[in-house]
């Protein structure tokens, strides 16, 4: 039997759109993360599925993990289209939809980092 999702994550970080998606999916996930975001560098939990030791990370009921939270995001939103999270790929708003959520993670996510 496959398992749920499992967020690796942290209040306030990018795991939380990761949680907000997986919840407007409407599909089971815990979450497991530190309240503090300075410690997730440090966990060997989130070592063990991301060896760069950042968050957000996600590990499918098959047991596969990702990481970066745009491929995830996107990914997502492919694999349950019911949820109308993203124009589909022949949507003609997809290339913009994509090109943002590129940007978002390359140029804006650090920034709010601090
Ligand atoms: N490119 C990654 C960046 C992830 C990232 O920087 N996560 C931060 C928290 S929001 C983190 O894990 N920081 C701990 C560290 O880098 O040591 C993504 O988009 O998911």
């Amino acid at each position: 039997m496959e398992g749920p999702y499992v967020v690796y994550g942290s209040p306030g970080s990018g795991s939380v759109p990761v949680a907000a998606a997986l919840t407007l999916i409407g599909v089971h996930y815990q979450v497991i993360g530190e309240t503090v975001l300075r410690d997730v560098a440090c966990n060997p939990d989130v070592i063990k599925v991301n060896p760069l030791g950042q968050i957000p990370a996600l590990v499918l009921p098959g047991g596969e993990a990702m990481t970066g939270s745009t491929a995830i995001l996107i990914w997502l939103a492919d694999r349950y289209p019911h949820a109308l999270l993203a124009p589909s790929p022949t949507d003609k708003r997809r290339p913009a939809f994509v090109r943002w959520m590129a940007s978002i993670a390359s140029a804006i996510y650090g920034l709010a980092l601090g």
